[in-house]
């Protein structure tokens, strides 16, 4: 897959008054690369919807494109990809219904899990939650920074920290190894969308040479 450094999940409830498309066209004009519909509350008619509208957005600026959960929605609008977790469809079986050519990325919360995706053969994995987050329901306890040393240590395959990541704790993440760093609340609650992805993009870009 494309490499990318800044991940933005898609959070309406953090920004009831602004639309979608223009929140995460601010997004990506700030520098994010890889854009997530994320909806666990809507019908799968409304989720096409978005991602009709966000697979327009993300091809004008060349950017990748994942749905989370809706299989049959990413293939539909052809996403770039899918991104599901650890109680959706086992990997090899999402693979068949896939293909090779689109982005699988799976939610990991220990190294087990971890070493479980490279071998069945997902595209990247998510780390986390690596803080407190109030993003995700039913959301386990923070993995800290050790797992993304772990991480670091054993897996091979792409890797973005997730969970809880602030512009004032994401230093934390870099240094412990991460590369590539995913938000949701900082990045699409914030008054400034596109100078908030600026500024974790320059943070990204001091620590890491990728
Ligand atoms: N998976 C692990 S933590 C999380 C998801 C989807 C929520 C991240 O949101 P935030 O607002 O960046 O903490
Ligand atoms: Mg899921």
């Amino acid at each position: 897959m494309k490499d990318f450094k800044l991940y933005t999940i898609t959070g309406e409830e953090f920004h009831p008054n602004r639309d979608l498309v223009t929140v995460m066209e601010q997004a990506i004009l700030g520098g994010s690369d890889i854009i997530q519909l994320r909806d666990k509350t809507n019908s799968k008619k409304v989720v096409f919807e978005k991602a009709k509208q966000l697979r327009e957005l993300t091809k004008k600026y060349g950017v990748t494109f994942i749905v989370n959960d809706h299989i049959d929605v990413a293939l539909a609008v052809d996403a770039d990809g899918i991104h599901i977790g650890q109680d959706d469809l086992p990997i090899e079986e999402a693979r068949k219904i896939v293909g090779e050519n689109k982005i699988i990325g799976l939610s990991t919360h220990a190294i087990e899990e971890a070493r479980e995706a490279e071998r069945a053969g997902a595209d990247y994995i998510g780390v986390g939650p690596i803080f407190h987050t109030k993003s995700k329901v039913d959301v386990v306890d923070p993995v800290t920074t050790d797992y993304i040393r772990q991480v670091v240590q054993e897996i091979t395959i792409p890797f973005v920290a997730i969970g809880g990541i602030k512009l004032h704790n994401v230093d934390q993440v870099l240094e412990a190894g991460a590369a590539r760093i995913c938000a949701i609340s900082e990045i699409v609650g914030a008054e400034d969308v596109q100078s908030v992805c600026q500024q974790f993009i320059e943070k990204i870009n001091q620590k890491v040479k990728l």
